[in-house]
């Protein structure tokens, strides 16, 4: 097979259903900022015992790395889609694969030094106390280069913060085709363990949950930028000019964006009836995005916006409605240079926030290229559960 690494070797050709452990305490992963000496001195043992292991132990740092590397270039097919070929990220198993790909390294991590109770630390970059690189990981003598471990973990405590939002939105998908998806793993005892995703929907019944620490996100609402006469959606802007001004904004697919801002008008879907207001959420969905994956790319995302260019929407204001970046990875996981995927971005929010009649038939989208180039096959506007 044509992969650039591939998973360990089985030893034997068992493999056990993962069972959660069961009446084990909540172990706590810390905020890697925040952590003392002491921890540190047994995360760095742990870390030193996993690189020390034997090269074909399944559960040597290397091997940990290609079960990554293998479940993102092709070393798995897919049950049913057999041409199609596996890759965790872009796609719906990108939580709990790396969910359950850290669980087993965490476990790893704390049989080596003897404590079951062992957690990982995480990358608080969510708050401002911890946007910076951890001081842990700055020690040139640390034995902790991978930040990717604990930078995941926020990525996985955002899933479960994500889940406490308010509003109805926020479920994981219920449809047995991703419930039953699986994965392969090691576990600490170097047994290979199959994993569905319904096992791992919830972090505490695996035994961990997060260091609470203050999210001064959660606190912040987005407000209204204050529009510029004559030109943003003033109060005592009628229809008209509201009109003339959108249809500037008609351009043909796909739009390329490398520098300048590009403004395009969006119809709205007529709203589905028969539901409840709260049942169906508006999204903006960016189709066919595509870029050399390689690239560092990044451009935000505002609706309505007061087409001040100088001064482009930030977080802070209602029309802003989210960011599309890649990192160019420099991994070999990918053997083809180009990306292509979706984007989708909620608008509900917002568009309260904005106070735009729900009956407006258009709404005019901004995307301001921020770093690198993409091109946009399509967007359009759909209403999902
Ligand atoms: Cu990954």
């Amino acid at each position: 097979m044509n992969v650039p690494c591939c998973p360990p070797k089985l030893k034997d050709s068992k493999i056990i259903d993962f069972e959660p452990p069961l009446g084990c305490k909540i172990r706590y992963r810390p905020a890697a900022h925040l952590v003392d000496r002491d921890y540190l001195y047994k995360f760095e043992s742990a870390m030193e015992r996993m690189k020390a292991l034997p090269v074909d132990d399944p559960r040597n740092f290397m091997q940990q790395a290609n079960i990554h590397c293998a479940y993102c270039n092709g070393a798995y097919s897919q049950v049913g889609f057999p041409d199609q070929k596996l890759e965790v990220h872009y796609s719906w198993l990108f939580f709990p694969f790396h969910r359950m790909y850290l669980y087993f390294f965490e476990r790893i991590l704390g049989k080596l030094i003897d404590d079951p109770d062992f957690a990982m630390p995480f990358w608080n970059w969510d708050s401002p106390c911890g946007m910076t690189m951890p001081q842990i990981y700055l020690d040139p003598y640390s034995p902790l280069d991978p930040l990717f471990y604990a930078h995941h973990g926020n990525v996985d405590r955002m899933w479960n913060i994500w889940k406490t939002l308010p509003g109805k939105k926020r479920r994981d998908f219920d449809e047995n085709v991703w419930l039953n998806s699986s994965f392969l793993f090691y576990d600490e005892n170097a047994n290979m363990v199959r994993v569905k995703v319904r096992d791992c929907l919830d972090s505490k019944t695996l035994g961990y949950d997060y260091q609470s620490v203050d999210i001064p996100w959660l606190r912040s609402k987005p407000t209204p930028r204050r529009s510029r006469p004559g030109v943003g959606r003033g109060q005592d802007q009628g229809q008209d000019v509201l009109a003339r001004r959108k249809s500037k904004y008609l351009r043909r697919f796909p739009i390329v964006l490398d520098k300048v801002p590009v403004r395009i008008e969006i119809l709205r879907p007529k709203k589905p009836i028969n539901k409840k207001k709260d049942d169906k959420e508006e999204v903006l969905v960016l189709q066919n995005i595509q870029l050399d994956r390689n690239d560092s790319v990044q451009f935000d995302v505002s609706i309505n916006d007061d087409e001040d260019d100088d001064n482009p929407c930030k977080p802070e204001d209602a029309e802003f409605v989210g960011s599309f970046s890649n990192l160019p990875h420099g991994d070999n996981c990918h053997s083809e240079a180009m990306l292509s995927t979706n984007l989708y971005l909620p608008l509900s929010e917002a568009l309260e926030d904005l106070k735009i009649n729900p009956f407006e038939d258009s709404i005019v989208v901004t995307l301001v290229p921020k770093e690198g180039e993409v091109s946009i096959g399509n967007i359009k506007i759909d209403y999902v559960c």
